[in-house]
């Protein structure tokens, strides 16, 4: 099988999205079938929603210029993870795992790194679960292996981090102390609302199956 793009080959930047807007689809559509799947047959919903982009190039310089690498096509394909991202956000924690795990296992996905921000949160407060995965994407010439980055976390926890994003965005990453303070105070708020809700969902659901037995 030949590769299309070796590192070397990418002409221009409407040649990175096409390829990184590529596997996106990709991955939105096995998203897609496991949410599907998981509605027939356990009658459940995990995912809430899911977004996706492809990062602007002048956030991908920043990035480049961050690590010490010069802004060239190349060094984006090489060094930068995130160019095509994917955010899914579901409502329990405990559907974050079963959600990554059931991509980790599909044979095509290759995880190359796991971030779990859940177990290990940032000094910021900020809870997500991060993969870095390849896939493969078929062009008319051969196959392209893909990085994506899938964000994976629940409603309240993307309700965090996108009101931390702007703060900080705001301040230039230099947001005063007691703002700081604030976010993290909010940030154990999300956890313990994440953990409440999670235990009455599980309540909730062994009422149900007493009820459905007959008991
Ligand atoms: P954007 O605009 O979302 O793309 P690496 O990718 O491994 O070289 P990096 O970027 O530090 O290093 O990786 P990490 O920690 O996994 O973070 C990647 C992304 O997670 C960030 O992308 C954010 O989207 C999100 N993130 C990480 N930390 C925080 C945080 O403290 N607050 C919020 N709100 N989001 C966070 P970008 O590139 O920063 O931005």
């Amino acid at each position: 099988m030949n590769l299309k793009l070796s590192d070397g080959d990418i002409r221009s930047w409407e040649e990175v999205q096409l390829r990184y807007n590529s596997a996106l689809k990709q991955m939105n559509t096995k998203i897609e079938i496991l949410n599907d799947e998981f509605k027939e047959i356990h009658r459940y919903n995990p995912i809430e929603h899911v977004k996706s982009r492809i990062k602007t190039p002048e956030s991908i310089v920043k990035k480049l210029r961050r690590d010490g690498y010069e802004s060239t096509l190349e060094n984006m394909v090489n060094y930068v993870n995130d160019i095509a991202g994917i955010r899914i956000i579901c409502s329990f924690t405990s559907d974050i795992y079963r959600i990554a795990d059931m991509l980790a296992s599909q044979q095509d996905i290759q995880v190359l790194t796991v971030k779990d921000y859940m177990m290990n949160p940032k000094k910021s407060g900020y809870r997500s679960y991060h993969m870095i995965v390849q896939i493969p994407v078929y062009f008319s010439d051969g196959l392209d292996e893909v990085k994506v980055e899938v964000q994976i976390r629940t409603v309240a926890m993307d309700f965090w981090a996108s009101l931390e994003h702007k703060i900080q965005y705001k301040f230039e990453g230099q947001a005063p102390a007691h703002i700081n303070a604030e976010l993290f105070e909010c940030a154990r708020m999300v956890a313990e609302l994440d953990a409440k809700m999670l235990s009455l969902n599980d309540e909730i659901l062994e009422f149900s199956g007493l009820e459905e037995r007959g008991a």
